[in-house]
C-alpha cells in the first residue's frame, strides 16, 4: 500500500448547510473537491487509530466513485476499520442505526437528499458522530474553516477498484473494509420496535398498501420488511430498484412531486394506506384514500398513540418539533404532560434532546419524523408507525386523524417554497423584513380580515389578526448551551396564528424562501375547509408585509404543501 500526499488548493463554499455539504454533481466531480472536503473533516476529527468508520449513500450518480475515494482515503487517514454498505448504499436512517449497533466513531452519508440525482442533479455528503446522528454545527464549522486552508490530502494510491458488491472483508493496508447488508441491522430495529404480528393479520385481512420508494435508495428496505416480513403482495412498494438519476424524478415525498402515488390513492379501489420516501430514505409521506396527512399533523399523531406500539408502550419523555413545525405536536405534549421542544430546522438540533433522554418523538414539517432508536429522521420507522396504527385499531388513516381533530383542534398548515430566487434578492427580502419586525407588533392586518370573508372564511374576530410579537428565531440548546442565531423570521399573531419566513440551507441553485403558514381551528364544523382557504388571511397578510412578488421578481411559489 502506498500513501501519497497530493497537493490541492482550498476551495471557497465548502460550508455544510442544514444537511452536509450539497454541490451540484459538476462541482463535486471536480479534481480534489470531495478530497479536499473529506481530508478537512479527518483532520477535524481525534486520532482514527482504532476507529471504526460507516459510509454509504443513496446510490446516486458518483456515488460509487466517492465511496472508493474515500476508502482510499481513511486508510491513508489511519481508520482501523470501515463498514460499507454492499453496493455503496446505505439510507440515512440506516447508516445512524449501524453506526450506533456497531459502536463505530462516526458515519459518512454521500446523498443530496430529496435533491435530483444524475449527471445534472446534486451530490452531497454529510457526517454522522457516534450517536448516529449529524454532527452538529461546532464540528461542521470547524471542518469548513479547515476547508479554507487545506494545502493536500493523503490517500492510497492506485490499486484495482475495490469490490463493494460482495459481502465480506478486504483488507486495504492495514485497514479492514467489511461490506455489509445496508438492510439487516435496520429491519432487525424495526423488529423490535413495532408488533409485526398484528401488522401480518393486517395484511392477510386483504389490507393494501402502496409505497413509492421513488427510485432511491428506500426500495430495498421497504420491500424487506413489507413483501419480505409482513406478507404485503409484490408489487405493494412501487419503484423499488434505487437509479442513480432516481428515474428523472424529483424524489421528495410531497403531494408535489409525488403524483404517481397521490393518483393512484385516489378513488372507490385505492390501497388503504399510501406512503413515499425520499432519496436517502429518510422522510415519509402519509396517504390514506383520497387523504393526506401534513407531516406536522403525522408527528402528533403518533405522539397521541405511540401507546398503542411496542416500541413505545412504556411512554414518551417528550417531544421535539422544528421551529417551523406546526404546534400540533405541543397540543399533545400539553396533554400527555410531557415536554415539548420547539428547535431550529434540521435534525442535528435533535440529538441532544435525545442523547439526554428528554425526548422520545422529534418531528420537522418537511416530512421527517423519528425517534430515539436512531439520531435521524427514519421514513421506513414512520410509516411502520402508522402501519402499526392501523393494525392496532382497525381505524382509517382518516379516521385517525379526524378523531385527532376532533380531540386536539386542527392546525391548519402549509408551506409555499418560492424556488430560484436571484440570491441578493433574497437576502434582501429577509433582511429588510428583519429590520421592520419590531414595528410590526402591535399593528392589526385588517386586510387579513378580509382575505377571510373573500376565501368564505368566516372570521369575524379581527383582534386575531394583531401581530403579537415578531423576532427572528433564536436558539439555546437546554443540553450544551450553544447558541444559533437567525433560524427564522416569526410573525407571531395574537389568536395563535404564525408566519414563518427563511431561506433553505440545501439548495444548490440560487435561494429558496420557505414561508410557513399555520393557523389553529378549535371547532370542529370548522375542521373541512380547504387548506389554502383557511390560510388565506396569513398568506395575504405575507404578501403584504414581505411583498414578496415584488422582491422575488416571482409570481407565485413553485411548490406549496
Ligand atoms: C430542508 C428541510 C429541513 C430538513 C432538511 C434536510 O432544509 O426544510 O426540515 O431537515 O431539508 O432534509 P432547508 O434548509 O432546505 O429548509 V433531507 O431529507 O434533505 O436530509
Ligand atoms: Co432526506
Amino acid at each position: 500500500m502506498k500513501i501519497v500526499t497530493v497537493a490541492t488548493t482550498a476551495f471557497a463554499g465548502q460550508r455544510p448547510g442544514t444537511s452536509g455539504l450539497r454541490k451540484q454533481v459538476g462541482v463535486f466531480m471536480q479534481p480534489h473537491y470531495l478530497e479536499n472536503f473529506v481530508q478537512a473533516l479527518f483532520d477535524t476529527l481525534p486520532d482514527k487509530a482504532g476507529q471504526t468508520l460507516v459510509l454509504g449513500g443513496d446510490g446516486r450518480y458518483h456515488n460509487r466513485v466517492a465511496v472508493q475515494t474515500i476508502l482510499r482515503m481513511a486508510a491513508a487517514n489511519g481508520y482501523a476499520r470501515v463498514l460499507v454498505g454492499q453496493g455503496g448504499l446505505l439510507s440515512t436512517p440506516a447508516l445512524s442505526a449501524v453506526v450506533r449497533k456497531l459502536g463505530a466513531s462516526g458515519g459518512i452519508v454521500l446523498s443530496a437528499s430529496h435533491n435530483p440525482g444524475g449527471p445534472d442533479g446534486d451530490f452531497g455528503i454529510k457526517y454522522n458522530i457516534a450517536n448516529g446522528g449529524p454532527a452538529p454545527e461546532t464540528i461542521t464549522e470547524a471542518v469548513y474553516t479547515r476547508t479554507q486552508g487545506i494545502t493536500g490530502y493523503t490517500i492510497v494510491e492506485g490499486g484495482t477498484a475495490i469490490d463493494l458488491d460482495t459481502l465480506g472483508t478486504i483488507t486495504l493496508g492495514d485497514m479492514t473494509i467489511e461490506v455489509i447488508d445496508p438492510v439487516a441491522i435496520h429491519a432487525q430495529l424495526m423488529a423490535s420496535l413495532f408488533d409485526f404480528a398484528a401488522m401480518r393479520a393486517w395484511f392477510a385481512a386483504g389490507h393494501r398498501m402502496q409505497y413509492d420508494a421513488m427510485c432511491a435508495v428506500g426500495g430495498p428496505y421497504a420491500k424487506a420488511v413489507l413483501e419480505g416480513r409482513l406478507g404485503a403482495p409484490a408489487g405493494t412498494v412501487v419503484n423499488g430498484e434505487p437509479l442513480e438519476d432516481f428515474g428523472g424524478h424529483h424524489p421528495d415525498p410531497n403531494p408535489a412531486h409525488a403524483a404517481q402515488l397521490m393518483a393512484a390513492m385516489s378513488g372507490q379501489s385505492a390501497p388503504d394506506f399510501g406512503a413515499a420516501s425520499d432519496g436517502d430514505a429518510d422522510r415519509n409521506m402519509i396517504l390514506g384514500r383520497d387523504f393526506v396527512v401534513t407531516p406536522s399533523d403525522s408527528l402528533a399523531v403518533l405522539a397521541a398513540n405511540a401507546h398503542l406500539v411496542p416500541g413505545y408502550r412504556a411512554g414518551l419523555t417528550g417531544i421535539a418539533r422544528s421551529m417551523p413545525t406546526s404546534c400540533a405536536a405541543d397540543a399533545v405534549a400539553k396533554a400527555l404532560g410531557i415536554a415539548s421542544y420547539e428547535t431550529p430546522t434540521g435534525w442535528k438540533f435533535f440529538g441532544n434532546l435525545l442523547d439526554a433522554g428528554r425526548v422520545t418523538l422529534c418531528g420537522e414539517e418537511s416530512y421527517g419524523t423519528g425517534s430515539d432508536h436512531v439520531r435521524e429522521k427514519d421514513g421506513l420507522w414512520a410509516v411502520l408507525f402508522w402501519l402499526n396504527l392501523l393494525a392496532a385499531t382497525g381505524q382509517s388513516v382518516e379516521q385517525i386523524v379526524r378523531g385527532h381533530w376532533a380531540r386536539f383542534g386542527r392546525h391548519y398548515y402549509s408551506r409555499h417554497d418560492w424556488e430560484g430566487v436571484a440570491t441578493d434578492r433574497a437576502d434582501a427580502l429577509v433582511n429588510s423584513l428583519r429590520e421592520r419586525l419590531p414595528g410590526l407588533v402591535g399593528t392589526r392586518w385588517p386586510e387579513a380580515g378580509a382575505a377571510c370573508v373573500a376565501a368564505g372564511v368566516a372570521d369575524a374576530d379581527i383582534g386575531a389578526w394583531q401581530i403579537e410579537a415578531a423576532d427572528d428565531f433564536a436558539y439555546t440548546d437546554p443540553v450544551d448551551g450553544s447558541v444559533s442565531h437567525k433560524q427564522g423570521l416569526r410573525l407571531l399573531f395574537a389568536g395563535g396564528a404564525r408566519i414563518v419566513l427563511r431561506l433553505s440551507g440545501t439548495g444548490t441553485q440560487g435561494a429558496t424562501l420557505r414561508v410557513y403558514f399555520e393557523r389553529y381551528e378549535a371547532d370542529p364544523s370548522r375542521h373541512d375547509l380547504p387548506t389554502q382557504a383557511a390560510l388565506a388571511p396569513l398568506i395575504a397578510a405575507a404578501e403584504q408585509i414581505a411583498g414578496l412578488c415584488l422582491r422575488t421578481g416571482l409570481n407565485g411559489p413553485a411548490v406549496i404543501t
